[in-house]
C-alpha cells in the first residue's frame, strides 16, 4: 500500500451536480457544518439545489456539455470560491478520470477514488484482468479485446454457446449482443464493435459466456486511505427496463448470509486490489444456482444508495466526505449489521401508457407522501418546470420496514398519497410490479420487468378512447355514482380526489 496522505480538513464542498443528488449532499454538509457551492446551468437557475446552497454559480447553457460537464468551468469555480473538495454525484463527471486526475492537480479533493483506479476499472477488460489477479470469480469468456473475427470464433467455440459480445467501453447495453450461434457471430462483432466506436470512441469488444436469466446484484463498499475496506451488504437490482433501474431493494431475498459474505469478501478484495477509495459498487449477476459472476465496478454514489443507508443506518455521504479527508473508516465489518427492508422506486417524469415516453414540464401540483418508514430524496416543487435536457427522474421514493412483505405495502400505500400534476409520471404503474405475484415471491430477474410489460394488462376491452376522454369520463362517473370508476389509465384503487386533481392537472 502506498502511504496514506495527511488528513485535510474540509470547510468547502462544490457540489458538481444538480437534482435529488446534489441536494442530498448539500445537506449532508449542513450536518457536517461544511460551507456549500452549488453550480448551475441556465434551465437550472430556479432549482432547489441552487436554492439550498450556501452560493451559486452559472455554468452557462442547459445542454450538459455546456454546463454540468464542463470540467474546467467547474474547476476554476472551484478555485475562485476556495472549495476544498468536488463531490460529482452520479452521471455527468462522477466517473471521469481526467476530471478526477485535473481536481488532484489543482490541488483539490475529488470526492471519489483515486484516478488510476477509476481507469483500471472503467475499462471492462482491464477490470476482468483485476478480477482475476484478485481470485474473484467472472463470467467465462475473454480479458482482452478480440483481435480478429477468427479469434472471436475461437474463443466463442471454446466457451461455447450462447455468447455475449460487449463493448470494453460499455454501459447500459450499449455495444452488447447475444449470439446464439458461429453462424450469427460474424455480424454480431462488426455491428458491436462499430456501435461501441460511435458510443464511446472505442470499438473494442470482448467476449462472455450468456448467462440465462440472471440477477443483478451490487455489493456496496466503503474504502479510506488506510487500506481499510468493507462492505455494505447488497441490494437487488434485478427490476429494470431497457438497462434502467426501476425498483432497487436491499437486502436481496434470495442472498443468504454465507454468500453476503463471499460476495462482499469477493468484493473487498478487488477494491484492495485496485487501490480503491471511497464509496463503490461492484456488480455481479447470480445464476439460478446462486453462482455469482463479476460483471463491472462502477466507481461512484449510486442512485440506489438510500436503500443501503436504511438497512446499514449508516450515512454514506458522511462517510465519503470522511474518507474524502483522509481520515480512517470510523467503523469495521463487525459494526456492520443489516436490520430491515427498504426499497426504492424510481419517480420518472415518463408516460407509462405510451411506451414510458418522457413527459418533462410544468408541476402544477405536488403532494407528496410520508408518515412512519417513508423517505424521499426529491428536488422537484410545485410550480417547478421538469427541464427536457437531462434525466427526467423527479424522485426517489423509499420505503423501509422489518420485513419485505411490509416494505411492499408501505410503498403502496405511500404511492397511492403520491399526487404530481402537469405531468405523466410513472406513480401509477409500481402498483402493477408491487401486486404482482411474482415480484411479492421475489421471483425476479432481469428479465422480470419486460415478461411483466409484454401480459396485456387488466381491463380494457373496447377500443381505447383518448386518453383525456378517459379520465373526463372517470370523474364524471364517480360524481355521478360516488363510485370510484375504472378505467385503463386510472387504476382502480386510486382515490376520487386524487382522481380530480389529476384531471385538473393533465392540461394544465
Ligand atoms: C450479461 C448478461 C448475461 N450474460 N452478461 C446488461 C448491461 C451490462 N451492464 C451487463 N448486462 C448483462 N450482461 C452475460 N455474460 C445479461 C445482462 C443483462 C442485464 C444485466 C444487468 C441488469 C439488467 C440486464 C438486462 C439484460 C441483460
Amino acid at each position: 500500500m502506498l502511504s496514506a496522505p495527511p488528513s485535510r480538513h474540509l470547510r468547502k464542498l462544490l457540489i458538481a451536480n444538480r437534482g435529488e443528488i446534489a441536494l442530498r449532499i448539500i445537506r449532508a454538509c449542513r450536518e457536517l457544518g461544511i460551507a456549500t457551492v452549488a453550480v448551475y446551468s441556465d434551465a437550472d437557475r430556479a432549482a432547489l439545489h441552487v436554492l439550498h446552497a450556501d452560493e451559486a454559480h452559472r455554468l452557462g447553457p442547459a445542454p450538459a456539455a455546456e454546463s454540468y460537464l464542463r470540467g474546467d468551468l467547474i474547476l476554476e469555480i472551484a478555485r475562485k470560491t476556495g472549495a476544498d473538495a468536488i463531490h460529482p454525484g452520479y452521471g455527468f463527471l462522477s466517473e471521469n478520470a481526467a476530471f478526477a486526475e485535473a481536481c488532484e492537480q489543482a490541488g483539490i479533493i475529488f470526492v471519489g477514488p483515486p484516478a488510476y483506479a477509476m481507469r483500471m476499472l472503467g475499462s471492462k477488460t482491464r477490470a476482468r484482468q483485476a478480477a482475476d489477479a484478485a481470485g474473484l470469480p467472472r463470467v467465462p469468456g475473454s480479458v482482452k479485446g478480440l483481435a480478429s473475427i477468427e479469434e472471436a470464433h475461437t474463443v466463442a467455440r471454446e466457451i461455447g454457446y450462447p455468447v455475449m459480445l460487449k463493448a470494453a467501453a460499455g454501459g447500459g447495453g450499449k455495444g452488447m449482443r447475444a449470439v446464439a450461434s458461429d453462424a450469427e457471430l460474424a455480424s454480431a462483432f462488426s455491428s458491436a464493435s462499430s456501435e461501441a466506436e460511435r458510443a464511446f470512441g472505442s470499438g473494442e469488444v470482448y467476449l462472455e459466456k450468456l448467462i440465462a436469466q440472471p440477477r443483478h446484484i451490487e455489493i456496496q463498499l466503503l474504502a479510506d486511505q488506510h487500506g481499510h475496506c468493507i462492505y455494505l451488504g447488497e441490494r437487488e437490482c434485478s427490476v429494470q427496463r431497457r438497462h434502467q433501474k426501476v425498483i432497487e431493494e436491499a437486502p436481496s431475498a434470495v442472498v443468504s448470509e454465507d454468500l453476503r459474505r463471499r460476495m462482499g469478501e469477493a468484493a473487498v478484495r478487488l477494491a484492495l486490489a485496485a487501490g480503491y477509495t471511497n464509496a463503490g459498487t461492484i456488480e455481479f449477476l447470480v445464476d439460478a444456482d446462486f453462482n455469482f459472476y463479476f460483471l463491472e465496478m462502477n466507481t461512484r454514489l449510486q442512485v440506489e444508495h438510500p436503500v443501503t443507508e436504511m438497512v446499514t443506518g449508516l450515512d454514506l455521504v458522511h462517510l465519503q466526505l470522511l474518507v474524502a479527508q483522509g481520515l480512517p473508516l470510523p467503523i469495521t465489518q463487525s459494526d456492520v449489521q443489516l436490520r430491515g427492508h427498504a426499497i426504492e422506486c424510481r419517480i420518472y417524469a415518463e408516460d407509462p401508457d405510451n411506451n414510458f415516453f418522457p413527459s418533462p414540464g410544468l408541476i402544477t401540483q405536488l403532494v407528496q407522501p410520508g408518515g412512519p418508514g417513508i423517505r424521499e430524496d426529491c428536488a422537484v416543487y410545485s410550480g417547478w418546470t421538469v427541464p427536457l435536457d437531462y434525466d427526467p427522474m423527479l424522485s426517489k421514493l423509499i420505503a423501509y420496514a422489518p420485513t419485505r412483505a411490509a416494505a411492499i405495502d408501505r410503498m403502496l400505500r405511500a404511492l397511492d398519497e403520491y399526487v404530481i400534476g402537469g405531468i405523466a409520471t410513472n406513480i401509477q404503474f409500481f402498483r402493477r410490479i408491487l401486486t404482482d405475484a411474482d415480484f411479492r415471491a421475489a421471483r425476479i430477474d432481469t428479465g422480470y420487468l419486460d415478461r411483466l410489460l409484454s401480459q396485456t394488462p387488466v381491463a380494457s376491452s373496447a377500443p381505447e378512447p383518448a386518453p383525456d376522454a378517459v379520465v373526463l369520463a372517470a370523474a364524471l362517473f364517480e360524481a355521478v355514482s360516488g363510485a370510484p370508476a375504472s378505467t385503463n389509465s386510472i387504476p382502480q384503487s386510486e382515490s376520487r380526489w386524487k382522481q380530480s386533481g389529476r384531471t385538473g392537472g393533465l392540461r394544465a
